[in-house]
């Protein structure tokens, strides 16, 4: 609620003005009609997505304050009777006295001069019996002012419905506020109230669109006596703080109450749009409440029947919106990658996020010896986006407050001068909510960001799989670096990737950008800096929490829900868990360095994947070779690509050139009667943490039939903890990542090394 609104001469303004009741007298023309004249703004004059009003185009709006601030909206109905909703009065089932509410009619700036305003007083609040919550319906008040308002220009009732109104689907109507312009945006001064078009949506498509899990995967039944209005795209929408206003559709030149502002799910988000409370069914209980009172409301009777229009199909089965964001032709092609250009340093890599927005880092723009902003002459800065012919102007350029101390918040973002027509060329990336959850398996790609350099292999390299938050913090936590536990939002996004070392420097050891993808959209989930070196796995800063700061900002760029729930079998990853023991080297104790060469583990195998990558198997049976799935097949590939396996080698022998080197190395550990056993493979991206074998005992069992096999029980042996060997935790910390083994068939007679 927009609470903020503390507007000194409200508090004024507030109290019965003396002698209100005489200035309350109808106009001549007014008291010339039997029933009050409704619904018809004066003739000369003339929320998220909308616009500022004409002053005076919608003379019933009202605002009704408590405390001097502006809570909600309403609309007078009569002049001692104002429509408005019961959710603005109710708080923990108790309706709040009516003395602390007051009613200002006839405004439109709440910071500029009263001109044509004035306040009331509320003698009664009354609410229907069976109102509990939004969500249940019945969700109207009325509220009975001390004093009749005073009728003028900007000060008119709009016109209520009979029960046997019908107002056409996909009519155009007005909803009229001033809520926010966005989730947690307030209105900016001069707080003008705001207008937004807004299609009424039949029921049964309302429904449709509300049965499809959405934001916080939350569904939603529509009752009798609600209606819904907005797009199944979102992105206009009334929001918090228009509760309790109107929504007004014009017929034959009269304006009637279709609904009143009620609640949502969030505001302008896709597949959500707002529902209202519907007058018409209510009729009976207005007039029962207003009886006795002079004039009271008026309900006229429709002129016409309204007829389906072309654009209602006679079956409402759904159009579900789709995310217009985050589609690209294929990874790496990615239609939202700017390059910001200017004067005198290297492109900057960033990405565009609405029509009209580009974010990038904003070191780009910093000047590296002090930090101060370069020099900003705008006019020679230059964006290219893919498949624009022209670069594009650069309008305005906001940095992040804190982007030149706070790594996290790294950002920049500008403004094209003008918006690009969206194609599939040329389309923004989403952008997470708050409250996006990325799920641990999630499928990612690097990007490059800022003054990043391009990977200098194969674009696979830049293919990414999500760790858990726990793997991410216990991963981290052992290579000295600090990834706190998981969090809401994180803290920490994991990605696995490959990664060489050459010659001691990690090729990635640069900026870059990570996109997550669900269900084909990709998501500008995370940035990484430089500081965390080569480490395994990289930590990317969530980008989530920043959402609201670049939509305060572009005002329109495409914040998207989470898309995928399906946890997978190991659930959701938030109760508390503890990481794995580990040792000097490890969680078994495995040395860092590679294996010494002319050493030859008779069973390790070298996995040759699609002529340019390389990983570990184990030989398990004479025809049959294990290796981690993640190693031979490739995200997105569906698939088995060209393996060719090469025994008695492994290590031995240099790798031709453009070889990757899958790091997945297996798990050996020694029974007491000496034989090794293999216990688990490397969990992508680490080293140290292992997919345990042993579950998979079956599978391997009955797929290979020869494999041998630990008896029951048959742990192997534990020497004291220091050594070489596995500590006895083992079994516990490498169960957790779910195994993911391939076992490979051997054809052909092996080609012995
Ligand atoms: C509110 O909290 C509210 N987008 C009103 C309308 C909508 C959402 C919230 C609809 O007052």
């Amino acid at each position: 609620m927009s609470q903020h609104l503390l507007l000194p001469f409200v508090i004024l303004a507030i109290s019965p003005i003396p002698g209100a009741l005489q200035d309350s007298a109808l106009s001549p023309t007014e008291e010339e009609h039997e029933d009050l004249d409704c619904g018809r703004p004066e003739p000369s004059t003339r929320i998220m997505g909308g616009s500022e009003a004409q002053p005076g185009s919608w003379p019933w709006q009202v605002s009704l304050h408590q405390r001097g601030g502006h809570i909600c909206g309403g609309s007078l109905i009569a002049p001692s009777w104002v429509l408005s909703a019961a959710h603005c009065f109710v708080t923990n089932g108790t309706l709040e006295p009516a003395t602390e509410w007051s009613v200002l009619l006839g405004v439109h700036s709440q910071d500029g001069p009263l001109d044509s305003a004035h306040a009331r007083a509320v003698a009664a609040i009354l609410v229907p019996d069976n109102y509990s919550s939004v969500e249940l319906g019945a969700d109207l008040a009325l509220l009975r002012l001390a004093s009749p308002a005073r009728l003028g220009p900007a000060v008119r009732p709009i016109c209520l419905p009979r029960a046997s109104h019908r107002f056409a689907h996909g009519t155009a109507c007005w909803a009229t506020g001033w809520g926010d312009i966005q989730e947690a945006d307030p209105l900016p001064l001069p707080w003008a109230l705001q207008e937004v078009e807004l299609r009424l949506l039949g029921e049964a498509a309302c429904q449709c669109l509300y049965s499809r899990p959405g934001p916080f995967n939350l569904t939603f039944q529509l009752l009798p006596g609600m209606l819904c209005a907005g797009y199944p795209e979102g992105r206009r929408d009334t929001c918090q703080g228009d509760s309790g206003g109107p929504l007004v559709c014009e017929e034959g030149g009269q304006w009637f109450q279709a609904g009143i502002t009620s609640f949502g799910f969030g505001c302008g988000r896709r597949n959500r749009p707002g529902v209202f409370t519907a007058v018409a069914p209510y009729e009976a209980w207005i007039r029962e409440q207003v009886m006795g009172s002079e004039p009271g409301p008026a309900f006229p009777t429709q002129s016409w029947e309204p007829q389906p229009g072309p654009w209602e199909p006679t079956d409402e089965n759904c159009t579900i919106a789709l995310p217009e964001c985050g589609k690209a032709p294929r990874p790496g092609t990615w239609p939202w990658e700017a390059r910001v250009m200017v004067p005198g340093s290297r492109p900057c890599h960033g990405a565009l996020v609405s029509e009209s927005w580009v974010l990038a880092p904003a070191s780009c723009f910093l000047d590296p010896i002090n930090s101060d902003l370069l020099p900003r002459d705008l006019d020679n800065w230059r964006v290219l986006l893919p498949s624009r012919p022209r670069a594009e102007l650069v309008a305005r350029f906001v940095p992040h407050e804190n982007a030149s101390w706070d790594d996290t918040s790294d950002l920049a973002l500008l403004q094209l001068q003008t918006p690009v027509n969206l194609s599939t060329a040329s389309r923004p990336v989403c952008l997470p909510h708050p409250e996006h959850y990325f799920l641990p398996r999630s499928r990612c790609r690097l990007a490059r960001w800022g003054r990043g350099e391009p990977e200098p292999g194969p674009s696979t390299l830049l293919e990414a799989e999500l760790l858990g938050g726990w793997w991410c913090h216990c991963l981290y936590g052992r290579q000295g670096e600090s990834v706190p536990p998981p969090g809401d939002p994180p803290h920490a996004l994991c990605p696995a990737y490959q990664e060489e070392e050459e010659a001691g420097r990690c090729w990635n050891y640069s900026h870059w950008s990570l996109l997550c993808q669900e269900e084909g959209t990709w998501f500008l989930a995370g940035i990484s800096d430089f500081s965390s070196g080569c480490l395994r796995p990289r930590a990317f800063y969530p980008l989530q929490t920043h959402g609201p700061w670049i939509s305060h900002v572009t005002r329109g760029a495409y914040l998207e829900d989470q898309l995928t729930w399906d946890w997978g079998p190991e659930g959701e990853e938030t109760e508390t868990q503890a990481c794995p023991p580990h040792t000097e080297h490890g969680a078994c104790g495995l040395r860092p360095e590679p294996a010494v060469m002319g050493i030859l583990w008779p069973w390790l195998a070298e996995v040759h994947v699609a002529g340019n990558q390389v990983c570990t198997g184990i030989l398990v049976a004479p025809g049959w070779v294990v290796a981690a799935t993640h190693c031979v097949l490739r995200p997105g590939f569906t698939t088995v690509p060209y393996i060719e396996v090469y025994l008695g080698r492994a290590g031995a022998s240099p790798l031709p050139q453009g070889h990757q080197v899958t790091s997945a190395p297996p798990l050996l550990c020694q029974t007491e009667g000496g034989s090794w056993v293999l216990m688990g493979m490397a969990v992508r991206g680490s080293r140290e943490l292992f997919a345990a074998i042993g579950p998979e005992e079956a599978w391997i069992a009955q797929t290979v039939g020869e494999a041998h096999f630990l008896p029951p029980n048959g742990y192997p042996h534990w020497p004291p903890e220091g050594s070489d060997l596995c500590p006895p935790d083992l079994a516990r910390a490498s169960g957790s990542p779910q195994a993911a083994l391939l076992l490979l068939l051997l054809l052909l007679p092996l080609i012995q090394g």
